[in-house]
């Protein structure tokens, strides 16, 4: 999408800290990191939240879950300690970049619950 700055990311045109790359997703280091390790995952496709996943995006939300997320939380060892995987929705879920993305948080104990 033209004015997307999560899909200028995805595409190289603004650069990013990379942590994991393939044909559909990026991960990439957050600017303004809340934990030791702070990643953002995102589909290179745009989807606006994750509400606006579909039937025919199965298998990237499949693949997020099952391979890039334990690859990365694996890459930055953080897979023994723990760490949290967090996508915020909408306006009350305190979503300002209105492209799906996920929060990996880790490298520090995490209280509960969010603010
Ligand atoms: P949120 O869940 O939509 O609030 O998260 C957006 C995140 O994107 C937030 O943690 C920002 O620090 C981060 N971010 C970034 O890493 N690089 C950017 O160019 C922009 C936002 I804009």
């Amino acid at each position: 999408m033209a004015d997307c700055i999560f899909c200028k990311i995805a595409q190289g045109e603004i650069p990013s800290t990379k942590v994991y790359e393939d044909d559909q997703v990026l991960a990439f280091r957050d600017l303004d990191p809340q934990a030791q390790e702070h990643v953002l995952i995102i589909p290179k496709k745009h989807l606006e939240s994750v509400l606006a996943l579909k039937a025919e995006d199965r298998d990237l939300a499949a693949h997020i879950l099952i391979e890039v997320v334990p690859e990365i939380a694996r890459s930055l060892n953080i897979d023994a300690s723990g760490f949290r995987l967090v996508t915020n929705t909408g306006a009350d879920g305190g979503q300002t970049v209105g492209h799906l993305h996920f929060h990996l948080l880790g490298g520090r104990s995490l209280t509960w619950p969010p603010g």
